[in-house]
């Protein structure tokens, strides 16, 4: 086996078009509900892990700045993983860059350790399949075993790791994030979805309808069915929120420039123009569309009051080593 002391990856964020948003009551980071996500070109991480065997402990550097806390315990738990299976008991300094807002609600968790899986195991030269990559991504933040894959990715209930359904060639969306603010979001999506799943009367109803749109979802995306798929993703993200909203205390991501959005999405939609809104845990919202109509759709979204940029992003690729040195 060779062993390399550096790699960088990249991996992209991804959207989930049926949410994950719930935890099975057992140990190792497993979801409740099966999600159907898009990998997104125009949202990176690259994460760069370099094996030193002068550090006493990991260094982790996110957009250049040193973490602490729970952030940095999330990656020395998953490079313990790898210093487990390889013997290789050497310290790491990661450094993890996205181009793309942080903790704002896209997915930042998702590309970045699927960056950190693919890159920790080059770096450390272990044999891992890319499964099992996504299964290690899972367990630091279980949206990330979607950003191995490329195109449309599944992650089903208990799964150890997510599957690709079909690559970013297949259909040519594009996605359209309207971004809303530029802050932190109010409460973490971790903390969030424990909160739901303790305290809301609608998380019962959320857990037992999930599979039925995760299966209309999944059947659009193989017959390219923008109708059938849209609507399964509108009802999945207002389904989510919903559970949420009936949580103690509240959990409330929307900002009023969120539901302006999506009425404009509504409107749009009702004049003739296919697309569709979805949004995660924070105040933005991704809206759907086939690429003819991305242009039309951009320019609504732009005119809209409080949005402050309009991201595009479309099919993306796997996650993948960019460079490793021995
Ligand atoms: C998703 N989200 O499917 C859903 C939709 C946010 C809303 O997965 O606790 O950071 O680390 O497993 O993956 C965000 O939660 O949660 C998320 P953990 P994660 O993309």
């Amino acid at each position: 086996m060779t062993t390399h002391s550096t790699a960088t990856a990249e991996a992209f964020a991804n959207i989930a078009l049926v949410k994950y948003w719930g935890k099975l009551e057992r140990d190792g980071n497993y979801p409740a509900v099966p999600s159907l996500s898009l990998t997104l070109s125009g949202l990176r991480t690259v994460t760069r892990v370099t094996l030193t065997p002068e550090l006493s402990d990991d260094v982790v550097y996110l957009d250049e700045m040193p973490t602490t806390g729970r952030p940095r315990e999330r990656v020395v738990r998953l490079l313990d993983e790898l210093r487990t299976i390889t013997g290789n008991a050497n310290r790491a300094r990661v450094d993890s860059n996205n181009d793309f807002p942080t903790a704002a609600g896209l997915a930042s968790s998702a590309s970045g350790f699927a960056a950190l899986a693919c890159a920790a195991n080059a770096a450390f030269g272990a044999p891992l399949s890319r499964e099992q990559q996504s299964a290690m991504a899972r367990r630091a933040s279980a949206s990330a075993a979607r950003s191995l894959f490329g195109g449309f990715a599944t992650l089903d209930v208990g799964a150890e790791s997510a599957t690709e359904l079909v690559g970013p060639e297949y259909w040519d969306l594009v996605l359209l994030v309207a971004v809303t603010t530029a802050g932190k979001k109010p409460i973490g999506s971790t903390e969030a979805m424990n909160l739901t799943r303790a305290t809301s009367p609608y998380y019962p109803a959320w857990v037992a309808n999930a599979p039925a749109l995760f299966s209309t979802a999944k059947q659009a995306v193989v017959g390219r069915d923008i109708e059938a798929l849209g609507a399964a993703m509108e009802q999945s993200t207002l389904m989510m929120h919903a559970t949420m909203h009936a949580a103690t205390p509240a959990v409330i991501y929307q900002l009023p420039t969120t539901l302006a959005v999506i009425h404009e999405v509504r409107a749009l939609r009702a004049a003739g123009t296919a697309c569709f809104f979805t949004m995660d845990a924070g105040p933005h919202v991704k809206v759907l569309c086939e690429r003819s109509n991305a242009k039309t759709v951009r320019a609504r979204l732009e005119a809209i009051a409080g949005v402050c940029e309009v991201l595009e992003a479309t099919p993306g690729p796997r996650a993948r080593i960019l460079d490793e040195t021995p």
